[in-house]
Order: C-alpha cells, then sequence, then structure tokens
C-alpha cells in the first residue's frame, strides 16, 4: 500500500501569492502543490495536499491522516486560537511538521506578540518558519527521510 503524506493548510492560504507578496511571496498554493508533488513522485509517496477555511474540516482531515506517514501543517490564523485543532494534532501518531511561510517568531517583535506564539507547537514533531514556501519542501524532505530510516 502507497505510503501517504497529508499537506494541510488553513484559513486564506487559498490567496496566497495575492496580497503582501514581501512577506509571503509571490507563488500560489498551486505552485506550493506542485512543488510538493515532485518531491512526492521522486520520493516514492502518495500526496495528499489540502487547504480549508473552516476549522472544523480541518480537524476532520487531522483525524483521517493521523496513522498516515506524515502531516505537514501550516494551520494559519488557527495556530493562535484553536484548541480542537491542537488536540487533534496530539492525536496524531506520525511526524508533524508545522509550517510558516513568514518567520512569526520576527514578526511578534514589530507587529503583535501573539503572531509568536503558536498554539499548534508543543504537538509538532519539528517547525519551520520563515524559510518561505521552500519550508513545505522542507518539511517533506524531513518526512522522506524518516520513511527511509
Ligand atoms: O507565515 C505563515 O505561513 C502564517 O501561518 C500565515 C498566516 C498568519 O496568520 C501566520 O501568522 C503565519 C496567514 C495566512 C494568510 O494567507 C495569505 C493569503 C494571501 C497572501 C498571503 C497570505
Amino acid at each position: 500500500m502507497a505510503r501517504v503524506v497529508h499537506v494541510l493548510n488553513g484559513p486564506n492560504l487559498n490567496l496566497l501569492g495575492q496580497r503582501e507578496p514581501e512577506v509571503y511571496g509571490r507563488d500560489t498554493l498551486a505552485d506550493v502543490e506542485a512543488r510538493c508533488r515532485k518531491i512526492a513522485e521522486r520520493e516514492g509517496f502518495e500526496l495528499v495536499f489540502r487547504q480549508t477555511n473552516a476549522e472544523h474540516e480541518m480537524v476532520g482531515w487531522i483525524q483521517e491522516a493521523r496513522q498516515s506517514a506524515g502531516v505537514v501543517i501550516n494551520p494559519a490564523g488557527l495556530s493562535y486560537n484553536s484548541v480542537p485543532v491542537l488536540d487533534a494534532l496530539k492525536m496524531c501518531e506520525c511526524p508533524v511538521v508545522e509550517v510558516h511561510i513568514s518567520n512569526i517568531h520576527k514578526r511578534a517583535e514589530t507587529e503583535a506578540r501573539w503572531r509568536g506564539e503558536s498554539l499548534m507547537s508543543p504537538a509538532a514533531t519539528g517547525v519551520i518558519a520563515g524559510l518561505g514556501v521552500a519550508g513545505y519542501e522542507l518539511a517533506l524532505e524531513y518526512v522522506a527521510r524518516r520513511l527511509k530510516a
């Protein structure tokens, strides 16, 4: 059976590339998905790539993914207030990599302090922030490495 890795994206990331390019870059989510698919093909795993604006849908997708080969998640705005998403991530039995395109810690110095404090991080195996959309690819490389180990 093919090993499946889930890449899950939270609210508003469907509009990636359309605003604040100085923070998030110009790539769209479709561009990110295409790059992730290349890695999945090369590494021989099946990729599920999804985006939702709804908390309950994200919870359902994490539950679906909990026994898969890995979860890469950019919870976006849900990072700061969603206990249901946190609880679902805690139930994952696979590596979980939290990805933020921007450096949320740096932004916490200049914007609001809450931005640097993702509620999700205690449930993550690791966190990548500030490396742009390359963070998704690096997270998948990590999962692929874990699958080979
Ligand atoms: O840097 C990230 O990836 C974030 O998770 C993105 C969230 C933000 O609230 C976090 O602090 C950091 C916001 C996602 C908004 O989606 C966008 C839509 C269009 C253009 C840019 C971002």
